[in-house]
């Protein structure tokens, strides 16, 4: 990152040069997956750039994620995600998406029991009084690299034994003839806060989805109220459209 490469960047705004500089670096691979990046003193004597500049340049690539600050030990070129897009409007579960990629899955469990309710649980799945709520909270990962958080809840009559899921929800649920047939679902943006983000190995204030999903049976029963945050550098969701009669 020498001055006279900054001179080739092709002008704007000092920081977004030495952005381009560097996301150029990472893609063409010269910076690696991993590879740690010189610390602001350093950039900042390389480039001859101040430190509040250099500071701002790279903050623009974490919020992009393509480098993770890890507090104490510096600035680091982030993993690769290939981006997965999955279509919007089919209803399946995560361990059903990644089996047709031809992906692993793996979850780390954050809590799976019977809870009493939060009135929203009670609101979004209809619950009556004194009813328990089984919830599944799991960082679900693919080929190792963690891509969502999810936290599900359902009623207490269509899962009485949360311990008994420990892969695939859709598959017990379809074993006990209970798998939901029609899913209603909201998408809204957000910025991961530092627990977020920690559990999906990304820095603070990426941008990420999140998901909310309330799932029924045939007979309009609601089974599941399930709240996902996806990251934002790794998930496409698209939606086919056809022209309103
Ligand atoms: C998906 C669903 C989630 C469902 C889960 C079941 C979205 C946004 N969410 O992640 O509602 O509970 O699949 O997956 O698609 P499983 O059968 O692999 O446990």
């Amino acid at each position: 990152f020498t001055a006279e490469a900054f001179e080739e960047t092709g002008g704007g705004p000092l920081y977004l040069q030495l952005h381009r500089l560097i996301a150029d670096a990472i893609a063409s691979g010269r910076l690696q997956p991993g590879d740690s990046l010189p610390s602001e003193r350093e950039l900042a004597t390389m480039t001859g750039l101040s430190r509040v500049t250099v500071r701002k340049g790279v903050a623009e690539l974490v919020a992009s994620g393509q480098v993770i600050q890890k507090r104490g030990s510096g600035t680091f070129v982030a993993p690769k995600v290939e981006k997965l897009e999955q279509a919007l409007s089919l209803l399946t579960s995560f361990t059903e998406d990644m089996a047709r990629r031809g992906r692993n899955v793996e979850s780390r469990w954050i809590a799976r029991g019977l809870f009493t309710p939060a009135p929203e649980e009670v609101m979004a799945l209809g619950l009556g009084v004194g009813a328990h709520v089984a919830r599944l909270e799991r960082v679900r990962s693919s080929d190792g690299v963690p891509l969502a958080i999810e936290r599900a809840s359902l009623p207490q009559d269509i899962l009485p034994d949360p311990d008994c899921v420990t892969d695939s929800l859709y598959a017990v649920l379809q074993s006990r003839g209970l798998r939901p047939v029609r899913a209603v679902q909201r998408i809204s943006a957000a910025n991961l806060n530092a627990k977020d983000a920690d559990l999906l190995g990304v820095s603070p204030g990426v941008a990420g989805l999140r998901i909310e999903r309330i799932s029924y049976l045939p007979s309009g029963k609601v089974v599941e109220f399930t709240r996902s945050l996806y990251r934002g550098d790794a998930y496409d969701f698209a939606v086919e459209l056809k022209l309103a009669p």
